[in-house]
């Protein structure tokens, strides 16, 4: 049998025949690249051919964030996947929560080891992670994605590696790994600049626990994200002018402050923007995702560090980290997602979070995850993490969606992720709302005239002037109305003549 130090190199069919049915699987990193993929993909091979001779197999999947096109499509589509938790980002996964095949549990990011830890997702049967290299007395060098991977290391009865050969043997140098102990026993987080190191480079593992090694070559299978769209780069100045309007008002130090920028097409397009204007100083990142426009950045040296649970990036992008990794390297650092999205350490820090909303109402309140009420479309990922504890709390997003069929300003939001409470800035391609300081009526009026669409403005004022008077001006038989005439309708204002496209 072929050995990989001490322990036995399987194919990953072999290693799926370890995976009973019901069992709880940890599956390593946080988004793609660093996701194990052929053990999943066997998985669901297999689930296939069980199912097709009557017998039963799902398992539930604990993730770090995303796992990946063989788990959440593969294994999908095969009907393997009971349970999932506590982010995904793919349409296949997306429509078979919302259709109620998968049970999905959305949380916090910084939550989801201590919960596990807790026991509130049952015993974690098997742990398989991503890695460019174990050692024989169980150190992993995990790859482009931390993620929940140690946790999963630490606590599972049985243990499967993918050693993943596509990633530079390197790689495990960006890796800072440490497992905070619980209360009373914590003590201070000693990072106090993005780039502080405080564990080691390698997740452990008690080798005993291992039962193989599944050697692979697979590269990214990120999509390379849209180009930016008009919209995105409004955005983006409208964002950019804001920092300098802070800075020369002294609000933000004329070093900056580290940000956090979310996951997506919008997040990507915004760094980029950023990136652009020498007016605004080189800046850090404290994030947990690394976009591929952020590689731009630090070539450019407009970003002079990150810190990130992953590097998110497409094949392209991950070459061009793999062939400069000298200079790459010691400006990146990979920590466990408790760590990357710690709120006292994104307190300490002072970070400028600035994620993506899919609507925000009038008040401020933001919903990032469910399409009127209802459907989900990813989770909440770190957003919440980070907006709540972070110096400045900023929210993006186009002021229309679907060719203006749908305001992102509306009355009420349908789901609350982000409460009025904690989200200090709205921004759309239409302007910024700045919303400290600022009582509910002032603060209705900044959003609408500052960020809704023109075609929604009248609607929103009416909306405010008919409510019923109170702290907050609501009314409780018209709130949904614009929802409620999108699920009807096909269209939030259905009377609007949106022929001519809109701006
Ligand atoms: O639909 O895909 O059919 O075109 O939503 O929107 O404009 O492509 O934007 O890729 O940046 O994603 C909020 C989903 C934005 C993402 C969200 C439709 C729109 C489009 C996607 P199509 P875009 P993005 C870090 C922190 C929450 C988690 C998070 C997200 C699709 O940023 O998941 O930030 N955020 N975590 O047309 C109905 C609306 C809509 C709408 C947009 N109001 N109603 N559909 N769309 N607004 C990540 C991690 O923690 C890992």
């Amino acid at each position: 049998m072929a050995v990989y130090g001490r322990f036995p190199v399987l194919t990953a069919e072999e290693a799926a025949e370890h995976i009973p049915h019901g069992a709880a699987i940890g599956i390593g990193g946080f988004t793609t690249p660093g996701v194990p993929q052929a053990i999943p993909r066997a998985l669901a091979v297999r689930a296939r051919r069980l199912h097709a001779a009557g017998q039963p197999f799902q398992v539930r999947v604990l993730g770090g964030a995303e796992a990946g096109p063989a788990v959440d499509v593969d294994m999908v589509l095969a009907e393997a996947v009971s349970f999932r938790m506590p982010f995904q980002g793919e349409k296949v996964c997306r429509d078979a929560i919302n259709a109620g095949r998968i049970d999905f549990a959305d949380q916090h990011l910084s939550h989801c080891s201590q919960q596990m830890c807790e026991g509130f997702f049952g015993p974690l049967e098997v742990a398989i992670v991503e890695a460019s290299h174990i050692t024989d007395d169980g150190h992993v060098f995990v790859t482009t994605a931390i993620g929940s991977g140690p946790t999963h290391l630490q606590r599972a009865e049985k243990v499967l590696i993918e050693v993943n050969h596509h990633h530079d043997p390197r790689v495990g140098e960006l890796a800072d790994i440490l497992i905070l102990p619980p209360p009373p026993y914590c003590q201070a987080i000693p990072i106090l600049h993005p780039l502080d190191r405080i564990g080691v480079r390698y997740a452990a593992v008690d080798p005993q626990r291992v039962i193989g090694v599944v050697e692979t070559s697979e590269g990214s299978s990120r999509p390379v994200p849209r180009n930016p769209d008009t919209r995105s780069c409004r955005i983006a100045q409208h964002l950019l002018q804001f920092f300098l309007e802070e800075l020369a008002a002294k609000r933000l130090p004329e070093s900056f402050l580290p940000i956090q920028s979310g996951v997506g097409n919008v997040g990507n397009a915004i760094m980029a923007g950023l990136g652009q204007s020498s007016d605004l100083p080189p800046f850090t990142m404290y994030t947990e995702v690394l976009q591929d426009s952020c590689i731009d950045l630090l070539r450019a040296g407009r970003l002079t560090g990150a810190s990130s649970s992953a590097l998110t990036l497409s094949e392209g992008r991950l070459q061009e980290v793999y062939a400069d990794f000298d200079f790459f390297g010691s400006r990146l650092v990979l920590r466990p997602q408790e760590l990357s999205n710690h709120p006292a350490v994104i307190r300490q820090l002072g970070v400028i979070a600035i994620n993506t909303a899919l609507e925000a109402d009038i008040y401020g309140h933001v919903n990032s995850t469910h399409v009127c009420g209802t459907e989900m479309m990813n989770g909440i990922g770190g957003a919440g993490d980070f907006e709540r504890n972070s110096r400045l709390s900023i929210f993006v997003c186009p002021s229309i969606a679907k060719g203006g069929r749908i305001s992102s300003i509306v009355p009420f939001c349908s789901h609350v992720d982000h409460s009025e409470h904690s989200v200090h800035i709205l921004v759309t391609e239409q302007g910024v709302a700045d919303l400290r300081g600022l009582g509910p009526a002032a603060r209705a009026k900044r959003i609408i005239d500052n960020c809704a669409h023109p075609l929604y403005r009248d609607y929103l004022h009416r909306y405010v002037d008919g409510a019923r008077a109170g702290h907050l001006r609501h009314d409780l038989a018209r709130c949904f109305e614009l929802h409620r005439n999108l699920l009807e309708h096909g269209a939030m204002l259905p009377d609007l003549d949106l022929q001519k496209g809109v701006d």
